[in-house]
């Protein structure tokens, strides 16, 4: 009898592991906050398979994490996906210290209540690391023996998040790992997320001609499809040992790039868009009809920014054998898709 508890099973990558894992047999257990209202769009369609159960509480509430892990002493194995986080880089900015609650403390707060069970050695917990932790980043290409160097609060929150998931290994012979996924997108992802504001904003343009209104356009991330990335997490559960993992595709692109695949798959026109102006006066003006689709907005510049990420994810394509199967033009082509069809994925 095996159980999986997926803490943020409402996110982008909650939901797409819950379904992964539901194929798998396992009986999915998923945690959501409680809220007044109780929609969940990406899990909708998960509520009537007799094998999902939704435990609502919080990760910033120690009394209901215990009491949600001693629940699980029937199953004799019970895998652990702490997803659940205050997500958002920009966010972490203006809301330090309950992100640091929710990202760093809480999951110090699962670590310790399944070490404080008597029945420890059933539990494996994967914690959602990220590339943040690498920030200012100190070589070309990041792998796990990379040096971190956060650039956010998120990121140091996470950073934390990483030592107490090695510690409790180290310390306590917990099978408790670690992995370090790259920007994963797709067609659930969030709405404040770059990529998703593109997509959305330009279903939008095609109805209003409003303009996109960002911030750093120069920046770079290495940008995979979230379906891909919740196998490497369930494939490092399976290991006989608990091991730390970079996920990434080795790729990278500026946002400026990711604007103008999207507008050449958009409009049907090569590149989509021509640049004019420069710094906070740059705007991107559609190559079909010459009027304004970006405009720049210093409200979305950050206070310190991370410049450039890209995975060296050797590691995990010698030891998981996983390799991302969906390219940055197929995941650029579904985002736009599923948001010009107005025809969102979760609901099939
Ligand atoms: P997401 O869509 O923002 O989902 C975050 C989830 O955490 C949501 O279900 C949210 O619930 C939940 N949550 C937030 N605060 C919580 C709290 N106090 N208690 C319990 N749950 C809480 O994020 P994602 O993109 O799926 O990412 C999943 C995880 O991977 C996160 O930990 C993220 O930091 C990490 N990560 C993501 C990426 C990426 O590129 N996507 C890369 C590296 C690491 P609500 O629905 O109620 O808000
Ligand atoms: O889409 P973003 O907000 O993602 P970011 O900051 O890279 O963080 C995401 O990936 C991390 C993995 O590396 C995760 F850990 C984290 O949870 C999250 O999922 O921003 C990407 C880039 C940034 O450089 C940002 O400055 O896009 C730039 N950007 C430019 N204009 C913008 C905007 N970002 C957002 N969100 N909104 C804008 O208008």
């Amino acid at each position: 009898m095996k159980a999986a508890l997926i803490t943020g099973v409402t996110g982008q990558d909650g939901s797409y592991l819950a379904e992964f894992l539901l194929q798998k047999d396992y009986a999915v257990y998923g945690l959501a906050r409680y809220c007044s209202e109780r929609k969940h769009e990406r899990i909708e369609h998960l509520k009537t398979n007799p094998e999902f159960h939704l435990v609502e509480g919080d990760l910033t509430d120690t009394a209901r994490i215990n009491s949600i892990i001693n629940s699980f002493e029937q199953y004799d194995l019970i895998e652990i996906y702490n997803l659940g986080a205050q997500s958002h880089v920009k966010v972490s900015f203006s809301q330090p210290e309950y992100t640091a609650n929710v990202d760093a403390l809480g999951t110090l707060r699962i670590l310790e209540a399944i070490r404080q069970t008597n029945f420890t050695s059933k539990f494996k917990f994967y914690q959602a690391g990220t590339s943040e932790m690498f920030g200012k980043i100190q070589e070309p290409l990041q792998s796990e023996t990379t040096p971190f160097y956060p650039r956010s609060p998120y990121g140091v929150s996470k950073l934390f998040s990483y030592w107490i998931t090695k510690n409790y290994r180290e310390s306590y012979g917990m099978f408790a790992c670690t992995g370090i996924l790259f920007n994963h997108e797709s067609e659930r992802r969030g709405e404040e997320f770059v990529t998703r504001k593109i997509t959305l904003g330009l279903a939008e343009w095609l109805k209003t001609h409003k303009p996109i209104e960002l911030g750093n356009l120069d920046a770079k991330r290495d940008w995979g499809h979230a379906q891909d990335y919740v196998e490497a997490m369930w494939l490092m559960l399976q290991q006989h040992e608990p091991q730390d993992f970079v996920i990434g595709t080795g790729q990278t692109h500026s946002i400026r790039e990711f604007i103008e695949l999207a507008c050449s798959k958009l409009l049907g026109v090569d590149g989509g868009v021509s640049w004019e102006g420069n710094n906070q006066d740059e705007v991107g003006i559609s190559k079909y009809d010459g009027s304004i689709i970006i405009k720049i907005n210093p409200e979305f510049y950050r206070p310190a920014e991370v410049d450039v990420l890209i995975a060296d994810a050797t590691k995990a394509r010698e030891i998981l054998k996983w390799t991302p199967k969906i390219s940055f033009e197929e995941l650029v082509k579904r985002m736009i898709n599923n948001d010009i069809n107005e025809n969102p994925v979760y609901r099939t």
